[in-house]
């Protein structure tokens, strides 16, 4: 049996997210891991901040706060917004946090340098004499080596893009303190990432490793690895810098691993600290070194290199160092482009962001989930509009699936006295209740594959079927019948549309958790099977016979249409906003 180790990016410990990360890398892995624990898989799914790297302690030493202080705060402020929209981490710890992370990350640097995959280098670096420290890329301004724009930032230029040698940037100054910088040499270790493609890598990328399979690549991340592969080179990971995980070599003080060496760790150390708070400190063996374990990567595009070369190359050149066991590699990276909001991109400074708070206190969090499933940015760049979100509220979640839980519930509120009917089974073989079993089967194909979209498509198929059901048999008509044959039949549609309603409650729980165990209360004694499982119900396997004369729950709304006037609402508010910050 495969056990499921699935990841999202870890966020830095920078500032605020927005929800175009909740729609490209956590809702979409928190609905797979819904649905594979529903189907009874082993699964964790591990997440927490990223608390190290050159733009946090910047950030820190400019408000004038200690690091430490000011990656927890950011650690607080991301897992309340997680905790928003129901992102069900089985851990969420961070880089600085973890008590196994900087043993962990040291212990992947030393192994890769003693197998030869490491090499140090000393190379010129800008050196602050007043204070007293190298000063990394992004600390620095100066003149652009390309196009003479004066207020280049060390690392890029933001008038002509081209990124920047920073030793080339001309009159560089310090951001910190506006004093001027020398070149002095400097000792740095660099990651033989072309000694590592040849060593298994790309043997693995294409497909050619039997001991470590993976999914086909989604299109996205062909695109992106395919001309890296053309020019891969060593990277530095190391650098000077006063907040990491230090270099664990003697000498080596004031250095520590490049941000993007120690981040991916995180998911190992975090399954480690997740394992020892079970009681099992080494069972993280079982999640990282078996190869029934399949690794799944969510993130966004920006992200993709390091999570489908570098990592797998750094987990890959420990060789069998790690107790005689060698890792697993990735199974699959469902990496999504980018999510906008109403035709530019999101941006909290710039006052074009939606306000959590307000958020959901007006709307259904169940519905923002749906919505940015339906509208993820699967295969391209995609967008928050709210025309978009009010219309797959009211004419999907109301309109079709809410709907149909209120007429049959309304119905055999009035004509069953709210009780399950007895059924005879003449309706066990309908095409309309097969069409819904396809749909529904395809779902748990799509979720599968990482198709959300195409899963949300499928659950809202199966809901139009039953709505198709239920207008075609009309047992209001059936119910009024001075035929006996005729109300039994109304009695069989009504039990159906009763087992479907309680599969529906399971089928949608992934996406919509609140929603579906509300709508499980309304179904009172007849929501039979445990709420968390998905049955092996498929074409030809149609739900079970519901319990007759089983007391229902009551009726009510599962989601609230959203009025024209609360979108011109909120869309003037954007627009105010944004315009209060001059963006
Ligand atoms: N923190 C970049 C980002 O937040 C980085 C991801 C690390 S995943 C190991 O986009
Ligand atoms: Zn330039």
């Amino acid at each position: 049996m495969p056990r499921y180790l699935v990841t999202s990016a870890l966020p830095y410990a920078n500032g605020p997210i927005h929800f175009g990360h909740v729609a490209g890398a956590y809702l979409p892995a928190d609905v797979y891991v819904r649905y594979l624990r529903a189907r009874g898989e082993e699964v964790l799914y591990v997440c927490g901040t990223d608390e190290h790297g050159v733009a946090i302690t910047l950030k820190a030493e400019q408000e004038g706060v200690s690091y430490a202080e000011y990656v927890a705060r950011w650690h607080r402020e991301i897992k309340a917004y997680f905790d928003r929209f129901g992102i069900g981490f089985d851990i969420f710890t961070g880089t600085s946090r973890c008590p196994y992370h900087a043993a962990a990350s040291q212990r992947f640097f030393e192994v890769l340098r003693q197998r030869g995959y490491v090499n140090e280098r000393v190379e010129e670096q800008w050196y602050s004499e007043a204070q007293q420290r190298f000063l990394p890329d992004r600390y620095l301004q100066g003149t652009c080596p390309n196009c003479g724009y004066e207020q280049a930032r060390g690392d890029e230029c933001p008038r002509c893009g081209a990124w920047i040698d920073t030793r080339k940037l001309g009159n560089p100054v310090s951001l910190v303190d506006g004093s001027r910088p020398v070149l002095r040499p400097t000792r740095h270790w660099y990651l033989d990432l072309p000694g590592l493609l040849q060593a298994g890598l790309l043997d693995w990328y294409d497909g050619r490793d039997p001991a470590h399979p993976h999914r086909p690549w989604k299109a996205n991340v062909v695109g992106q690895v395919r001309s890296m592969l053309a020019d891969l080179r060593e990277r530095p990971i190391t650098r000077d810098l006063p907040w990491g995980i230090p270099v664990p070599l003697p000498g080596a003080d004031g250095k520590v691993l490049y941000v993007w060496f120690d981040a991916p760790i995180g998911y190992l150390s975090a399954t480690m600290e997740w394992c020892a708070a079970q009681g099992e400190p080494e069972q993280w063996r079982r999640w990282w070194q078996d190869p029934e374990t399949r690794l799944v990567h969510f993130m966004g595009k920006d992200n993709i290199a390091f999570h489908v070369l570098v990592f797998p190359a750094m987990l890959l050149g420990q060789g069998d160092a790690w107790e005689g066991k060698s890792f697993i590699l990735p199974w699959a990276v469902p990496a999504d482009e980018f999510y906008n909001l109403q035709g530019r991109k999101f941006s909290t400074s710039g006052g074009w962001y939606l306000d959590t708070e307000r958020f959901f206190a007006r709307f259904h969090r169940d519905a923002a989930r749906f919505y940015l499933l339906w509208s993820g940015p699967e295969n391209a760049d995609t967008e928050f509009t709210w025309e978009g979100f009010q219309s797959v509220t009211n004419s999907l979640l109301a309109d079709k699936l809410g709907n149909f839980a209120s007429r049959v519930l309304k119905f055999c509120e009035r004509r069953y006295a709210n009780r399950v009917p007895a059924a005879g089974g003449s309706l066990d073989r309908h095409p309309l209740l097969e069409a819904a079993d396809r749909s529904w089967h395809e779902l748990g194909g799509h979720l599968d594959r990482h198709e959300f979209v195409a899963a949300c498509k499928a659950l809202i198929g199966g809901c139009d079927a039953l709505n198709q059901f239920f207008d075609a048999l009309a047992p209001w008509k059936l119910a009024k019948s001075s035929a006996p044959a005729e109300r039994a039949r109304c009695g069989d549609a009504l039990e159906r549309c009763l087992a479907y309603l309680e599969l529906l409650s399971r089928r949608f729980a992934p996406f919509c958790p609140g929603a579906a165990a509300t709508l499980r209360g309304m179904l009172g004694a007849a929501a039979v099977a445990p709420a968390l499982s998905w049955g092996p119900e498929a074409p030809g396997h149609p739900p079970a016979r519901m319990p007759a004369g089983a007391a229902l729950g009551a009726a009510g709304v599962l989601f609230q249409k959203i009025p024209d006037e609360v979108v011109q609402e909120e869309k003037e508010r954007l627009r105010q906003t944004a315009a209060a910050v001059g963006a």
